[in-house]
């Protein structure tokens, strides 16, 4: 019978609701310094995320929004990017952004319980070093798979046979915890099975793939919906729980 042996998270959006109040924050505060006056308002942010990847973001934005600028943008993308990281460390530090609920509780109770753990985020390491540094501890997971470690971000498959091949497992001893179409394409292309923790910015996407979507993986006292599976009996997504999805004969 197949046994759960790993936990695989993706970090935005996942981990917690970094883009909106986020990445996004610093990527405008990246863009004032540097004297442009490009703003990502909110709803503009929701259509930017169709590109995975800040760089990718930004070059992606240019060609849209101003297609005459092509100088010098290979020097000026990864100083603006290298900035705007500067700047959402920094709004981490402070602790502006919280994990998501049921997350450190999941994460905790498979670290006492030896199943391994391991990140897989399209984000830059440093990034995703600050979120985990502040909330939670590197050390706890084995792999951390960061931005551009592979050469195709999500929704390529890339950065989760990346850390399957690192963690020597194969995808039925794992699961996957995604918010996002791109996170799930990736992680099911990988073969891996995948729970879905919706917000704003995903709620309306496609899922048919996952194993289970929920708005969050819930606690005691603030209980979980279901918006896709077959559960029942519960109100917080734990560790018995990952066991029988992966043991089921589903997606
Ligand atoms: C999130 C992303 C990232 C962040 C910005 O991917 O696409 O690009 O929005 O981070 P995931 P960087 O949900 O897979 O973590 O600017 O560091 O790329
Ligand atoms: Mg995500």
């Amino acid at each position: 019978m197949t046994e759960l042996k790993a936990l695989i998270f993706d970090v935005d959006g996942t981990l917690a609701e970094t883009e909106r109040d986020g990445h996004r924050i610093a990527f405008n505060r990246a863009f004032a310094e540097a004297n442009l006056d490009w703003n990502w308002s909110e709803s503009l942010y929701g259509e930017l995320l169709e590109i995975s990847g800040g760089k990718e973001r930004i070059r992606y934005y240019l060609q849209q929004y101003y297609p005459e600028r092509t100088e010098d943008l290979d020097r000026l993308i990864p100083q603006l990017h290298q900035a705007k990281t500067n700047h959402y460390r920094q709004l981490l530090s402070l602790g502006e952004i919280q994990l998501r609920p049921g997350v450190k509780r999941l994460i905790e109770e498979a670290y006492k319980e030896g199943i391994r753990l391991a990140i897989a985020t399209t984000s830059a390491l440093p990034n995703a070093l600050a979120l985990i540094e502040k909330h939670l501890n590197p050390q706890w997971f084995e792999v951390i798979a960061a931005g551009d470690i592979v050469p195709n971000k999500k929704p390529a498959s890339d950065i989760y046979k990346y850390v399957l091949n690192e963690m020597n497992l194969s995808p039925d001893e794992c699961l996957v915890f995604e918010d996002s179409f791109h996170g799930l394409q990736a992680a099911s292309e990988a073969g891996l099975k995948t729970v879905i923790t919706l917000h704003d910015y995903t709620k309306n996407q496609d899922f048919s793939l996952a194993s289970l979507v929920l708005n969050h993986l819930g606690e005691l006292n603030n209980t979980f919906t279901m918006i896709k599976g077959n559960i029942k009996n519960k109100g917080y997504f734990d560790l018995e729980l990952a066991k029988d999805l992966i043991t089921r004969d589903c997606v």
